[in-house]
């Protein structure tokens, strides 16, 4: 039921309105700029490749958009108040709209999309995109974080930290039309089992209630410790894939990886995956002949020095080429099912 994905589109979106940190708008053009496109065709992709233009009108806030979630509405009720605390709803939620479509139609295409951010709020429309081409398929969430928080639970009002709830429709209805909440009305619907984690280590207080109310399964870095990135990968497999059937979107933001690693990303947490742990999710991914899309996400290239920049880019890169089959002994793509030879 799975379309070949012989082709790889490469979907970049230089956004930074989910979160206050300049600059994880210029990663999608120094991947780029890094050789990543030369790089898939090595091995053995087609690739096409839309330009980092295509939401760049869209991804400046136009005057009228306030910063804030405010808008004109006056502060009445407690969920106006929470509304009014979350950063740019409307732009995310505009520029995320246009992804969706985006992904959905290379999606649709039989290609499979590979979409660089900008910060993870993107998700939202990455997945919703996915989710529309494939209304089985399942996510594979690799982060420091878990990206679960509640209008109502989040502190810091950055939306790159809830693209989750809205995904699982854990926010409450839109009370009208013109509610900024009903910006949010086209995201698709995830559901909880078909969600799985791997890497968090920072997790906030509501989230971790969110979690268990709805036994989202989650693998920490304290079960990487415990029983190694092999049996993870498999024990995640089994609880989002268990037939091994179902599509597969993996969404990798590089905060999953440890700082000595990938230092250049907004929000990074000590104690996190090594740089052979992360290329092992993607490389174990890839031989499901599962992967659908994937996202690269959370790179910030004017974070640090130059030779952390380099570091962390490069790190990027490789991973995309790891979930993209670099590490399969045969030199072309493989096929569907997984590698012929492998
Ligand atoms: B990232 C935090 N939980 O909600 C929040 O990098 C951090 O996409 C979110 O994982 C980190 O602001 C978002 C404190
Ligand atoms: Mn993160
Ligand atoms: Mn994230
Ligand atoms: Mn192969």
């Amino acid at each position: 039921f799975l379309p070949s994905p012989k082709t790889v589109a490469i979907v970049g979106c230089p956004f930074s309105g989910g979160q206050s940190k300049l600059g994880v708008d210029k990663a999608p053009i120094h991947l780029v700029q890094a050789g990543l496109i030369n790089e898939v065709e090595e091995l053995g992709w087609r690739v096409v490749f839309d330009g980092h233009h295509q939401f760049e009108d869209i991804s400046t806030p136009p005057d009228g958009i306030q910063v804030n979630g405010t808008s004109d509405a006056a502060v009445n009720t407690a969920l106006d108040a929470s509304i009014a605390r979350l950063r740019s709803p409307l732009l995310v939620a505009q520029v995320c709209e246009s992804v969706a479509s985006a992904v959905q139609a290379h999606a649709e295409m039989g290609h499979l999309p590979v979409t660089l951010g900008g910060d993870h709020s993107l998700a939202m429309g990455t997945i919703s995109g996915t989710l529309r081409a494939y209304d089985q398929a399942c996510v594979i969430w690799i982060d420091a974080h878990a990206d679960i928080n509640t209008i109502h639970s989040t502190d810091s009002g950055n939306i790159h930290g809830m693209p989750l709830s809205f995904l699982l429709k854990l926010n409450p209805p839109a009370p009208s039309p013109d509610s900024v909440l009903a910006k949010f009305d086209w995201v698709s619907h995830l559901p909880a089992e078909r969600l799985v984690y791997i890497g968090l280590r920072d997790v906030d207080r509501g989230e971790k209630e969110i979690l268990k109310k709805h036994s989202i399964k989650a693998f920490s870095m304290h079960e990487v410790d415990r029983y190694g990135i092999g049996k993870v990968v498999e024990m995640a497999l089994d609880h989002v894939n268990p037939q091994r059937d179902r599509p597969i979107h993996l969404s990798f933001d590089v905060d999953a990886l440890d700082p000595s690693v990938a230092p250049s990303t907004g929000t990074p947490v000590r104690g996190g995956l090594t740089f052979r742990e992360g290329h092992y999710i993607c490389e174990a991914i890839h031989q499901t002949g599962l992967l659908v899309a994937f996202d690269l996400m959370e790179v910030n290239p004017t974070l640090a020095d130059a030779e952390s920049v380099r570091q962390t880019v490069t790190v990027g890169c490789s991973l995309v080429r790891s979930a993209l089959g670099k590490s399969s002994i045969c030199r072309h793509v493989c096929c569907l099912r997984g590698c012929p030879i492998f």
